[in-house]
């Protein structure tokens, strides 16, 4: 399934669409895979059940393909002398550095390097081992606009990936489907040490883990950031980031030292010592300002879960986090952590400031030993398993808040990552033969309705179209194939009664993930003038009991010349 674009691109899409000419099967929705085809082969990665991550964009039309490690050597030679704006695309392989790849050094802006199939197993650079400082970094990054993307990296001495805020700031740096693996000290580091800060960076759809479940000191984690200001960290997974020591390991994900801003979100952490923190200890030096972390699984298995620090106006929105070993999932400690929100988060243990001085708004937060109100607790799968009443619909609604952890969409939200879905969700999607008509024409249209969260409809489906002096049809209730695609017209009504719009009804309950077509044959008349018009598509909210009437409506614009 790949049934979720980013919203902002929608308009992009519909605009785009205007410029095809000819084509006899145009698709138009809310919710298809229009992208920009890359000559590199890029696949976009699922990580959570529905949460795409973005196609991604190259900088360059410089584009060189590496196949050993000489290439990636001169390649990256090239980039330093060409001042960066290159993509190096990595075939698949094994890549074993025998020293470290020269620095990405501030002057190499614009730099991609980033694997050929889409897939991160297919490319694997590592270096000499975790106890091995011929190899201590994979990518030591100081320039802006640094990508890497589709690849395995690690088995090095300190990072597989270290980004610097001093003495030249890597600004937006984007790192996505990545797996980060058996390094000696923490899987992606942001170094600070100066004035300056690291801004924008993303980390996408990654994995960080340490493969024996288990790392090799304390002095280790998964990311751990200094001087960082709106970073998003999203849909990634961590395991096994545990010290063997008595001493524990860094959080799997740690903003501190003097970072901002941080959406952490969407992200699975699995037995890692620690789970999310923003901040250290009580100094500001240590701080952090701000930022939200929401929609997160998080099992921790000897420390606190979600711990704010120094870290005042954060807010901690939709979590379900599960601490073993430990008596608090959240923590808020120091009396700088004010003003913080923490809402609508499942825990198994307290919700805690520590008796520290700080303060903040708790609300509608749950907090249960019975874990079998989970789908499978026991694999760290925190989906709810039942309509649990104190849960489900239970929630305080929060702008920040509009999708879940599986970026399905919240409707009267829920506490906790998951929204337990109990009523189907309808979205329409429409397939024309032609947008461009000159003179009287005709046009085959078919109606998609698509069930997006694997839940049949229950009543009468309704949508409507609106009337257009252009466009006439006589409904054919036996129609069932139109423009090479099976139409369901024996399951729908219209009614023409309404002088605005066209309105059909169906007869027949819509299965869970089915769709329901219904073909139109459109009489298209341009009454003697040119221009453009459209024909819009609206499921009318609530039919069928559908529970999410933000994507319930569709259109498609129309050309024509008498
Ligand atoms: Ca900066
Ligand atoms: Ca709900
Ligand atoms: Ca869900
Ligand atoms: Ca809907």
């Amino acid at each position: 399934m790949n049934h979720t674009l980013l919203p902002k691109l929608t308009g992009i899409i519909l605009f785009s669409l205007t410029f095809f000419t000819h084509s006899t099967l145009l698709q138009v929705n809310d919710h298809s895979s229009f992208t920009t085809t890359s000559e590199i082969g890029l696949t976009p990665t699922t990580v959570n059940e529905e949460c795409d991550c973005p196609e991604l964009i190259i900088n360059s039309d410089v584009n060189v393909e590496v196949s050993n490690v000489t290439e990636i050597e001169e390649a990256l030679d090239q980039a330093f002398n060409d001042d960066g704006n290159m993509t190096i695309t990595v075939l698949p392989g094994t890549y074993t550095l025998s020293s470290n790849l020269r620095a990405i050094s501030a002057n190499m802006e614009n730099l991609s390097i980033i694997g050929a199939t889409g897939n991160a197993d297919d490319v694997i650079i590592k270096g000499q081992g975790w106890n091995n400082n011929d190899v201590t970094h994979i990518f030591n990054v100081a320039a802006d606009f640094f990508t890497v993307a589709n690849m395995t990296i690690g088995e090095v001495f300190y990072h597989p990936i270290q980004v610097h805020s001093n003495p030249n700031d890597a600004d937006d740096f984007l790192v996505q489907n990545v797996r980060f693996v058996d390094a000696k000290e923490q899987l992606l580091k942001v170094s600070g040490g100066g004035a300056l800060f690291a801004d924008r960076g993303k980390i996408l759809c990654c994995e960080f883990e340490f493969t024996a479940g288990i790392a090799y000191q304390y002095y280790t984690g998964g990311i751990d950031a200094h001087r960082s200001i709106d970073w998003t960290v999203a849909y990634n997974t961590f395991k096994g980031i545990r010290s063997p020591d008595g001493n524990l390991a860094e959080h799997a994900i740690h903003f501190w030292r003097e970072c901002e801003g941080t959406l952490v979100e969407n992200n699975h952490v699995i037995d890692c010592d620690r789970g999310i923190g923003f901040g250290l200890g009580n100094s500001p030096l240590n701080g952090h300002i701000g930022g939200i972390i929401m929609n997160n699984f998080v099992h921790t298995s000897r420390d606190v879960g979600i711990g704010l620090e120094h870290s005042p106006d954060t807010k901690v929105y939709n979590n379900t986090v599960i601490t073993d070993n430990y008596n608090r999932s959240i923590e808020y400690r120091f009396p700088a952590t004010s003003n913080v929100h923490i809402v609508n988060n499942i825990t198994n243990e307290e919700i805690s400031d520590r008796s520290s001085g700080s303060s903040g708004t708790l609300e509608t937060n749950y907090e249960t030993s019975d874990l079998s109100i989970f789908i499978d607790a026991a694999a760290y799968d925190y989906h709810l398993a039942s309509n649990v009443s104190d849960i489900v619909d239970a929630g305080t609604e929060l702008t920040e808040v509009v999708t879940d952890y599986d970026c399905s969409p919240r409707n009267s939200i829920d506490i906790g990552a998951d929204e337990y879905n109990v009523n189907p969700d309808l979205y329409p999607e429409l397939v024309i033969s032609n947008q461009n008509n000159t003179g009287l024409s005709s046009i085959e249209l078919v109606v998609e309705l698509k069930e997006l969260l694997d839940i049949p409809t229950t009543g009468l489906v309704s949508f409507t179209i609106a009337r257009d002096a252009h466009i006439d049809f006589s409904f054919d209730a036996s129609l069932t194939t139109l423009n090479g695609l099976a139409v369901d017209n024996p399951e729908w009504t219209y009614d023409s009664s309404n002088p605005d719009f066209h309105v059909f009804n169906s007869t027949e309950n819509i299965e869970a993930s089915g769709i329901s077509r219904v073909g139109l044959v459109l009489n298209y008349n341009p009454l003697n003038s040119d221009g453009m018009n459209n024909i819009t598509v609206n499921i009318l909210s609530g039919s069928g009991a559908e529970g999410n009437s933000a994507n319930n409506a569709v259109s498609v614009d129309l050309m024509y010349v008498h």
